[in-house]
């Protein structure tokens, strides 16, 4: 194969090889896309793809005592200090892209291939990086591994933290061989880093727009997640007149109009329940209560604040107006995070004049950025849509992904 950018010609795995390798690792029959839940055969299994592709690599990897895996490729000297890190994430959403987590690992896996063959004196170790949990899609809280690691999230909140079958996080990371005496905060491992570079589909139209193959990650939105429940009185669908009900569906119903009127009041805002959970859940049931999930998004944390007050006050009213009784929990909030400017326009500098974008995805980088210089790199994605099945990288701007951070690892390692 030819290098799409240099010509020459390939003869090292690309990222679209080694992406063809798992394409067919947890593909959804029913939703179409792939669902990698953390922790599920397809999760695991990739896990086990990565770390055989690490240790062809000659990396060591290890695992953390929350999960997520560390690949490192040392120094002579074996000294683990002032570190590059790099990698994402193998979880998936329900239903989601190809390209949403495993394109920044299997790019930083061909980006150690890149670097070997330069034959690089380097000053620092580097250290691939794949977290746990990034999407929150089985416990509910994004991020979960970066979370641990950094001490973003209480350890006992996230020990009880349940997935949909009920099982708990403490259960489950047991069950897959995580001792609970270290999962939370690891400042020793975090203080082996000294700068985390996140390459990452972009999941937005920013750089078709600007024709653009690679951008600079600017800042990611600040975003929250909140759980409503309505109760009602659950009921038979047919011998139930209209009058008669207190039917929480119908809450959550009028509740998710209010939250898209809401939101469009405010410019750039972005408010979403994509996850709603009827009980039991029957035809011909009606609910006796109904459990629905809302992320909200704003450049502002003081908009995403009054957003979510004013959606409260809705759904507050809207249960009284249909008797049902109401709940509201916040599960998880971050605040906008801006990259490092230093470590960003060192990336810029080695890649010419690549775009800065910002984001509002949320990343494992975002997580990291409040302890570790972080940064990101963007990679063109013609169909804007992400979480979804219709996510896209063309292979020659895959390729040129992994050679923008073979070339930005470059100029941090030397
Ligand atoms: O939800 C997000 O923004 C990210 O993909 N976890
Ligand atoms: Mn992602
Ligand atoms: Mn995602
Ligand atoms: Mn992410």
């Amino acid at each position: 194969m030819q290098h799409p950018v240099t010509g020459n010609t390939l003869h090292a795995p690309t990222v679209t090889s080694l992406m063809g390798q798992i394409a067919g690792i947890g593909r959804d029959r029913l939703r179409g896309g792939y669902t990698r839940p953390v922790y599920s055969t397809a999760e695991l299994d990739l896990r086990g793809w990565f770390t055989e592709q690490a240790a062809a690599r000659q990396l060591s990897v290890e695992q953390d005592g929350n999960g997520a895996l560390w690949a490192w490729w040392d120094l002579p000297s074996g000294i683990r200090a002032d570190a590059v890190a790099t990698g994402s994430h193998l979880d998936s959403v329900p239903g989601g892209g190809a390209f949403d987590g495993p394109l920044g690992v299997a790019s930083a896996l061909v980006a150690v291939d890149i670097l070997r063959s330069r034959n690089l004196e380097r000053t620092r170790p580097l250290v691939l990086a794949v977290f746990p949990e990034e999407e929150g899609s089985r416990f509910g809280v994004a991020c979960l591994g970066s979370r641990l690691l950094t001490g973003a999230i209480d350890r006992n909140k996230a020990l009880n933290l349940r997935d949909p079958d009920g099982n708990t996080f403490a259960e489950i990371a047991a069950h897959n061989g995580l001792d609970a005496r270290r999962i939370g905060a690891d400042p020793a491992l975090l203080g082996q880093l000294g700068a985390f570079v996140e390459l990452h589909v972009e999941q937005g139209l920013g750089l078709g727009e600007l024709q653009h193959p690679v951008a600079v990650g600017g800042s990611i939105l600040g975003h929250g997640r909140w759980k409503l429940s309505m109760a009602g009185q659950g009921n038979h669908a047919g011998t139930t007149l209209m009058r008669d009900r207190r039917d929480p569906m119908v809450a959550a119903g009028r509740t998710i109009a209010a939250v898209q009127q809401i939101a469009r009041a405010q410019d750039n805002a972005r408010a979403t329940v994509g996850r709603l959970h009827p009980v039991p859940g029957g035809t011909n049931v009606i609910a006796s209560r109904v459990d629905f999930w809302l992320d909200v998004r704003h450049p502002d944390d003081a908009v995403t604040a009054a957003v979510v007050q004013d959606i409260h006050r809705a759904a507050q009213l809207i249960a009284a107006e249909e008797g049902c009784g109401f709940e509201f929990s916040q599960e998880s909030l971050s605040p906008t995070v801006g990259f490092d400017a230093r470590l960003s326009g060192q990336l810029g500098a080695s890649l010419g004049d690549a775009p800065v974008l910002d984001t509002g995805a949320g990343h494992d980088a975002g997580v990291l950025a409040g302890h570790v210089p972080s940064a990101m790199l963007f990679v063109r994605n013609p169909s804007g849509i992400s979480h979804s099945p219709e996510e896209y990288v063309e292979d020659a701007d895959a390729e040129r992904g992994a050679l923008a951070l073979a070339d930005a690892l470059q100029g941090l390692l030397g």
